[in-house]
Formats: C-alpha cells, structure tokens, sequence
C-alpha cells in the first residue's frame, strides 16, 4: 500500500503553545459526569470543555488493551520485516518524519487472536474492513505531522495498537486551530477515532521533545503502531 497517510492532507502550523489544558477531571466536571469520567481523564484532555464535548463518542482510548505477551507476540512478528528497511528521515513534504513501514494480510494465531478483538470493539458490525494492517514504525526522533486522512481511501474508522512507547495523538478542529485535544496513547493501548474526529480534526503524533500530557512530559520512545481501518462506504 502506498501509505494512506500519504494522500491525505497535511496542515502545515506551528506548534501550539503549552497553555493549560483542561482536563475532564476539574473539580467541577468530575463531580458532574460521575465516575466515568475518572477513567476517561487519564488519556483525554483538551483546550476547552467544547472542545471535548464535540469529540466525546468519537476518540476513544483503551488502555492496557494487550498484555506484555501479546505486545511481544506482535513485536516479535513485525520486527523481522521492519528490521530489512531503513528509517526515512529527508522527505520535507512527507506526512511523517522519522519512520519506516509495512503492511501485512496474513498473522500468526497470536497475532490474529489481538486483532480480531480490535475489530471487534473497533468497528460497527458488517463494515468493510481493509485487508491488510497498517504496521508503523516511528524512530525515537520520528512523529507523524498534522494531517486529514483521505475520505477517499479512508473509512469512518481508524484502530491502533501502540507498542514499545507512550505518545500522545493531537487532535486540532481544521476551522479552529486554537483549539486543540490531546489523547494520552499509552504503551500496549488501543485508540479509536471516529467520523469528525477522522475528518474534520487533523491529528498527529507529537515529537520527543513537545511530548507531554496536561504538563506532564511523556517520553517518546521508538514506537510501534498497528492500524485497522474501514473501507470508505
Ligand atoms: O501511528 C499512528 O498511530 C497514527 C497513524 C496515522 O496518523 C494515520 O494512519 O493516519
């Protein structure tokens, strides 16, 4: 596949600053929303509570999604093929910087047991998956620039696995680049992003040294992405 990150459409913008975020968990929201909203508080937060109100039901974050052993079993099955190939570094007009990639059809039952669960909450019964799964590699200095995935290519839906390192996933509103939602990806966690949050967002994966969450700094290590998408309808 030619990476479908790569006929989607990129957003060239400065790095926003470091405000303060707001967290669902203020004071005031968690007494509301109950204790849901603790678990939700420890991988969303974002600039308004519009901002969150207009992504809640469509970004999603699972963590601890797979064990260390299933983590492995995936490193393990991927690593062979990812190790054949070179880091990509020099392309300016790239959509990712710092990354090598491959896809794959066929999995070990390991493998295919993880992925099976992933589609399982991921996707609405009867979508039209595509076959092959997305598997990118982003070096320790790599990160994934702002960017709209193709409504051509792309499905409602995308599912990622994430392993060997946290990051975090920013979500900014196309109309509104003040405004922004960052999702805590923890090691072995799987997110899903739906509908507007795919479409009208961009999103990317922070760098190592604009990695953190709510002011919390959230080392970037060499990561691992395992990625399911939907067909367009
Ligand atoms: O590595 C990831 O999880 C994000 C991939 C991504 O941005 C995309 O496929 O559009």
């Amino acid at each position: 596949m030619t990476l479908l990150i790569r006929v989607s459409r990129q957003i060239q913008r400065k790095s926003l600053q470091n405000t303060s975020l707001y967290r669902i968990f203020s004071e005031s929201s968690a007494l509301r929303k109950g204790p849901e909203c603790t678990d939700e508080c420890k991988w969303l937060c974002g600039s308004s509570e519009e901002i969150l109100s207009a992504v809640r039901g469509q970004v999603e974050v699972r963590q601890n999604f797979i064990s260390e052993e299933e983590e492995n079993a995936l490193f393990k099955e991927v690593e062979a093929g990812l190790r054949k190939k070179r880091y990509e570094f020099d392309h300016w007009d790239d959509a990712i910087h710092g990354y090598r990639e491959t896809e794959r059809l066929q999995w070990g039952a390991a493998s295919e047991n993880i992925l099976r669960r992933v589609r399982t909450v991921a996707f609405p019964e009867g979508s039209p998956l595509l076959g092959p799964v997305h598997v990118l590699d982003l070096d320790k200095k790599g990160y994934i620039k702002p960017h709209i995935d193709s409504v051509k290519f792309c499905g409602s839906t995308i599912a990622g696995l994430s392993l060997l390192s946290d990051s975090i996933m920013r979500l900014v509103p196309e109309n509104n680049t003040t405004d922004r939602v960052d999702l805590l990806l923890s090691r072995r966690s799987l997110y899903i992003l739906r509908d507007d949050a795919r479409f009208k967002f961009t999103h990317e994966i922070l760098k190592d040294e604009e990695s953190f969450f709510s002011g919390q700094k959230v080392p970037r290590h060499r990561r691992i992405s395992v990625i399911c998408r939907n067909l367009p309808m």
